[in-house]
């Protein structure tokens, strides 16, 4: 072997094969200098496609070019995995999609693509995790640049979300039962078609009032006729403010993610939850009740033609029965057109299978194509507010079709828990569903899984025509249950609060902002005959939850806070980090609805307009949509990007309401709100 070779040798092995020693560098320059440039060339070459081989050939052979089929699969049942478990956006769903899917908010299609060229490689769920949450950051960091007050230039946009309510609670105190139970809970998150002119059933830009001949099950003395889409020029400027909010959200829907359950605006994606189009149906009535008819001309189209719940789909009951069939409902009984009627009686149908339970108290999912019923996949039991919340809408739906079937299935159930020992009136939060039982040891709150058992007790007394007296007296005795263990108030300001019972026994100061519907629900159960303390407790609830806005940097509330009980304390509102959150939610504008409209003392309608004003300013995301946000208390909040149906369908439909001074629009003796803000009709009996 000659000299020269041997050196080339030891310059590519990195040792001398005589000697077992490291090359000595000048050796290796001598050796350089000796080569032809041809060879010089040769070895670059070399070089160069090594490095490029390592940048390019090595992570594949990690992590495949593409997702390989059994990733594909693995996504795909990953994603089908958290549609089956995602079955509460309060509290719920959303931790537990996170948790499985290790949040991203891709779509399904987006999730199987290769990377694009110079973009980074999204091959595993970890990778995409990181890389949205690096590309959000970035996004986020921008954002704060750039507030207030400057535009900005388009741009993609990503956010990385958290989970609604992890770990706020100090789970590391309590007792094993109550601990599990917390863990439970934390658990719980261009198309278009535009023309009009092929509608035959809306003709001169008027919906048709519904037709007393048209069709002889559809109770119209229930139901007073309004000109809704006759609104222009009759708004109040807040009212057109409401309608521009409602416009800009719904155009970005309709572009990203037209027909997708829920919209991500930032990244400008969208995602399924039961897949049956979940934000067009939950804004229907909104979207009469505002006037806005080429979009409900849009939204009807897509239902007549695409909507469809032959779906291979294990679906929430509570959640589509107050979203999906109680706004299928609410836009019958508003525009009287036969097409709502039979899509609510054909998902109707498929939630029956539900009741099919030992006791009959409901399982909480069932399969919308098999008819499967069953528990939720984190545990055996059912939430009380969930079985006790889907009342309103299948007692309508036996109204609408004159089969009894839907209501005797719903008055079981409520016969049932009426039956059940209770704490003066109070319910714990979860229910099993084979025992028929509560689970004694769960906590008893106003908050999350059981907020809406109350409120459906009264909406049921008033919409049967206060006639069955089981639901009023179920009322006022878990109103005087509140008053006995729930109702405090802070320091140093004296607001009056509804606390929990962990584990059905502890006092806690904690109240989630879904609790803020209890103030409109009392003056709605005073405004109907009941007691006047339940109107002063109204008044001083709906003053907390307003002050749960108004004393944040971002006059936006959390979704939780915690009142201050310490004698010495400057400040009554605490809130916890996870805690500090805005889903865009409800329930404050909702009581301040109510209480404008009994009361019409327009300090209610001026808090609504602080309230409004926030979410214009700190949840309208630049290029369309709204989003909820990360943490209320930053000066300058980041986006969680997703925009819940409820801001649509309830939030916004409430400002309108509550901006307006025509109370003939949804009157209040005509109409009862279901859960999710669809207006359903008073019967007589
Ligand atoms: C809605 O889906 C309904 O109002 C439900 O009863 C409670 N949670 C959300 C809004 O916050």
């Amino acid at each position: 072997m000659s000299g020269a070779k041997r050196d080339f040798l030891s310059i590519s092995l990195g040792f001398d094969d005589e000697q077992k020693e490291p090359p000595k560098r000048q050796s290796v320059w001598r050796v350089w200098k000796r080569l032809s440039s041809l060879q010089r060339s040769v070895i670059c070459l070399i070089i160069v496609l090594g490095g490029l081989s390592a940048l390019y050939i090595l992570p594949a052979i990690h992590h495949g070019n593409r997702l390989s089929g059994e990733d594909a699969k693995s996504v795909k049942d990953r994603r089908q995995a958290v549609d089956k478990v995602a079955h509460n956006a309060d509290n719920g769903g959303e931790f537990f999609k996170d948790k499985i899917l290790g949040r991203q908010n891709f779509n399904d299609n987006q999730q199987l693509q290769a990377p694009q060229p110079g973009m980074p490689r999204l091959n595993k769920q970890d990778d995409l995790k990181r890389v949205a949450k690096q590309q959000i950051n970035e996004y986020n960091k921008r954002l704060q640049k750039q507030r207030p007050g400057m535009r900005r230039p388009p741009q993609p946009k990503l956010v990385v979300d958290r989970p609604p309510n992890g770990g706020g609670e100090e789970v590391g105190l309590l007792p094993p039962d109550e601990k599990q139970e917390i863990l439970e809970r934390d658990e719980n998150g261009d198309v278009g078609k535009e023309d009009d002119n092929e509608k035959d059933d809306n003709v001169d830009g008027q919906l048709n009032q519904p037709d007393k001949g048209a069709d002889p099950d559809f109770n119209v003395d229930a139901v007073p006729p309004y000109d809704y889409f006759n609104q222009e020029g009759k708004r109040t400027e807040r009212q057109e403010a409401v309608v521009d909010a409602f416009r800009y959200a719904w155009k970005a829907y309709k572009k990203y993610a037209w027909g997708h359950d829920e919209f991500h605006p930032i990244t400008r994606t969208h995602s399924e939850w039961f897949g049956v189009g979940l934000t067009i149906v939950d804004s229907l009535d909104t979207l009469v009740i505002l006037g806005l008819k080429p979009e409900y001309d849009d939204a009807r189209e897509w239902v007549a033609t695409e909507l469809t719940f032959e779906k291979d789909k294990d679906v929430n009951l509570f959640e589509i029965t107050i979203r999906v069939l109680g706004g299928l409902l609410a836009t019958y009984h508003l525009t009287g057109d036969d097409l709502f009627k039979e899509k609510a009686v054909d998902l109707g149908n498929r939630l029956l299978p539900c009741f099919n339970s030992p006791s009959h108290v409901p399982f909480s999912d069932v399969n919308l194509m098999t008819s499967r019923a069953h528990a939720p996949r984190w545990g055996p039991d059912s939430s009380t507010s969930e079985v006790t919340t889907i009342q309103l809408e299948f007692r309508d739906l036996s109204r609408v079709t004159k089969d009894d079937k839907y209501e005797n299935s719903i008055m079981t159930v409520s016969k049932h828990i009426h039956g059940l020992p209770k704490k003066d009136g109070l319910v714990p939060i979860f229910v099993n569903a084979n025992t028929g039982s509560f689970r004694g040891t769960s906590t008893i709150t106003f908050g999350a899984r059981g907020d809406s058992y109350y409120e459906y007790l009264l909406k049921q007394w008033i919409q049967t025509g206060k006639t069955i007296n089981m639901f009023k007296d179920d009322f006022l005795e878990a109103i005087d249950g509140v008053k006995k263990h729930l109702l405090r108030e802070s320091s140093p300001s004296k607001l009056l609060y509804v606390g929990e019972l962990l584990g059905g026994r502890t006092f806690s100061p904690k109240m989630d902002h879904l609790v803020c519907y209890l103030p409109g629900t009392m003056a709605l159960g005073y405004k109907n005959g009941l007691p006047d303390d339940h109107f002063d407790i109204a008044k001083r609830l709906t003053e907390t939850c307003y002050q749960m806005y108004a004393r944040m940097p971002t006059k936006l509330s959390p979704e939780i806070v915690y009142f201050s009980q310490a004698a010495q304390s400057k400040e009554d509102l605490i809130v916890k980090a996870p805690d500090a959150h805005n889903l865009l939610r409800p329930e404050t504008v909702e009581s301040l609805f109510y209480m404008y409209r009994f009361t019409g003392d327009k300090k209610y309608q001026d808090m609504g307009w602080t309230i409004f004003q926030a979410f214009l300013k700190h949840t309208k995301v630049e290029n369309g949509g709204f989003s909820s946000i990360h943490n209320v208390k930053a000066g300058k909040p980041t986006f969680r990007d997703k925009l819940e149906s409820f801001f649509l369908a309830e939030t916004l439909k409430y400002l309108y309401l509550l901006f307006g001074d025509d109370n003939s629009l949804i009157p209040l003796d005509k109409f009862v709100f279901n859960s999710e803000a669809h207006p359903l009709p008073i019967y007589s009996s």
